[in-house]
């Protein structure tokens, strides 16, 4: 039943897309500009750096129309204030990490991250004298979180379902945690969406995102968006995205809205599709273990069930054969294109050891479950008969030529 607020697909039709004020254009033109004109020195004063808000603007670095009208889309799904575009994922991830965190600080993050993120992780943030600890907080283990908070503890920082394991943490208790610390939960919402899961509304104060995935969903753009209070996204913009520079583009942000209309519908059928692939795999004799946070057998399966609205497109594989096989397996499909990335109507094949999680060794790898010859899907909208036909027959490929 309506309640009076806007359920979700209605939200992310309508919200922040305004038809054109001056022309009456029921899609607004793309403000396709660096800068904007001062009718005089006065008004130029007066604008400074443009208002947050979009009530005017002075420089597209500082704001602009078309990013400002997807920031209300993407904060109106995530039941939050506010939002700030960024040119891609790690652009967000970055910004909103060091827009809070000076020489000295610590950050606690989840074990299993996006390989771009652990590197950033393990590689930059010591090199400011940023300290990072990483635990493992599945189950039970979330409360990994608390044994490893400090003195100076900025952020707690989690990715559930996490790439690409799917390993799942509960956010709640993760917030509760973080908060009786005196620090911030960010939470990286990719792989669920808002309309699987609102970090949000289970604590978390920072929601991040690569747009490049199902929120935009047609593979034609990198972006990412930082989504939270007001106060807090308003000083991210102004003490730190002014001036480190990495804005979405007026273009993209207007691809982006267009393909956030259909996030919804969309997502129904990368969750239906992804459960009977899921259930296909487990019964295959060719297949290992499959990752996929909808099987009852998943150890995440219970607190997923209880703060996701359903379990999503991804899924990752181990295959009979090890590495060889894998890699045949990749080979022999079809339909599927191997390549890296995920959320896109159309269905993706990687080798997470070698493609998006590159950046850690193969014991950092092994230590959280990222097996050499595992396999990550990213499963399409195409009907579901002929995904699994086209697994079917790679598998069958793979049995015969290696004798399995
Ligand atoms: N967060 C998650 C969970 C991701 O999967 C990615 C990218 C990012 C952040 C970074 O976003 P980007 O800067 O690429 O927009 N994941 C990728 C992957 O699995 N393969 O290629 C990129």
């Amino acid at each position: 039943m309506n309640t009076g607020k806007q359920l979700f697909n209605t939200s992310a039709i309508h919200a922040g897309s305004e038809h054109c004020p001056v022309t009456g254009a029921h899609i607004a033109p793309i403000y396709r500009t660096s800068t904007f004109v001062m009718k005089d020195v006065e008004e130029a004063i007066a604008a400074g750096y443009g208002d947050p808000e979009g009530k005017y603007y002075a420089y597209t670095r500082y704001g602009n129309p078309t990013i400002h009208a997807v920031q209300r889309k993407i904060a109106a799904l995530e039941n939050a204030e506010a939002a700030l575009m960024a040119a891609s994922g790690m652009g967000a991830i970055t910004t909103a990490l060091l827009a809070v965190l000076n020489t000295g600080d610590h950050i606690v993050a989840s074990d299993t991250v996006y390989g771009g993120t652990f590197g950033f992780m393990k590689k930059i943030l010591p090199r400011f004298g940023i300290e990072v600890t990483m635990v493992r907080v599945t189950g039970d283990q979330v409360e990994n979180i608390r044994n490893a908070m400090k003195p100076n503890t900025k952020i707690v920082y989690i990715e559930t379902p996490c790439n690409p394991t799917l390993a799942i943490t509960d956010l709640k208790r993760a917030a509760e945690i973080a908060h009786e610390c005196g620090s911030l939960l960010y939470v990286d919402n990719t792989f669920a969406t808002p309309y699987l899961q609102q970090p949000i509304s289970l604590g978390a104060d920072i929601v991040l995102h690569s747009t490049t995935k199902y929120l935009n969903g047609h593979g034609d753009m990198i972006g990412g968006a930082i989504v939270g209070k007001r106060e807090l996204i308003h000083k991210f913009d102004s003490d730190y995205m002014k001036w480190i520079g990495g804005i979405m583009s007026p273009a993209d942000a207007a691809g982006l809205s267009k393909g956030i209309k259909t996030l919804g519908v969309r997502m129904d059928v990368h969750c239906s599709n992804a459960r009977k692939i899921a259930d296909f795999l487990e019964n295959h004799n060719m297949v290992e273990k499959v990752l996929y946070p909808g099987i009852e057998s998943h150890p995440g399966h219970e607190i997923a069930k209880k703060q996701m609205k359903d379990f999503g497109g991804m899924m990752s594989f181990n295959v009979r054969g090890g590495f060889e096989a894998g890699k045949l397996l990749m080979d022999s499909v079809k339909l599927f294109s191997l390549a890296t990335s995920l959320g896109n109507v159309d269905s993706l094949i990687q080798h997470s050891a070698s493609m998006s999680h590159a950046s850690m060794s193969k014991e950092e790898r092994e230590a959280v479950g990222i097996a050499d010859g595992q396999v990550r899907l990213s499963i399409g909208i195409e009907d579901v008969e002929d995904i699994i036909y086209d697994l079917d027959q790679a598998l069958h490929n793979v049995k015969s030529q290696m004798n399995l």
